[in-house]
């Protein structure tokens, strides 16, 4: 029996450190996991901070991910590559070395105590559709395309960072 893979998006962030080799070794490690694989993953971007804004600019990306786990299995997945990478939680939208977001998990709409898919803030945050429409432009959120929603949002200061399109494979 073939297990089904459903298609899920991830959205990663850090601003401490050295976020980009952070979420380059998360995808890595998620890549290797035996039950998830990364399908797409959009560019770098340097995004100013949303939320609390005394803080450094992010680097923010998104990917596209085939698995066979449930959605909360992967968010354990990536709770635990969060740790091992070093992640400490301190204040809410403060400063952080990596973050992983599930954004979207295949057409599933939850709202359990630490999981709500699609994730609430979402649709507010250019740092969030301006990645996820480079993998995904035509995803269907809320009624909505990805590009529709980015469309409403304000992009000032975001800016892609053209470089190495394979850069998460670099670690
Ligand atoms: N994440 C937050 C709060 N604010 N701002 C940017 N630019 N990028 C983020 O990833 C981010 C944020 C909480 O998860
Ligand atoms: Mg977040
Ligand atoms: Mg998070």
């Amino acid at each position: 029996m073939t297990a089904i893979e459903t298609s899920a998006f991830l959205g990663l962030g850090g601003n401490i450190g050295d976020p980009a080799t952070a979420m380059a070794a998360a995808l890595s490690a998620i890549d290797k996991s035996p039950d998830a694989r990364v399908a797409r993953v959009s560019p770098l971007y340097r995004t100013p901070p949303w939320g609390k804004t005394d803080q450094p600019d992010f680097l923010n990306a998104v990917a596209e991910l085939r698995t066979t786990l449930s959605a909360r299995e992967l968010l354990e997945l990536c709770l635990d590559t969060e740790r091992v990478l070093k992640r400490v939680r301190n204040e809410r939208w403060g400063p952080r070395v990596i973050d992983m977001d599930i954004l979207v998990f295949g057409k599933e709409i939850i709202d359990e105590p630490g999981l709500q898919i699609p994730h609430p803030r979402m649709l507010d945050r250019a740092f969030v559709l301006a990645p996820l429409a480079d993998v995904a432009p035509d995803l269907e959120i809320e009624g909505r395309t990805v590009s529709e929603h980015l469309a409403a949002l304000d992009l000032a200061g975001i800016t892609r960072i053209d470089g190495d399109p394979n850069w998460w494979r670099n670690v």
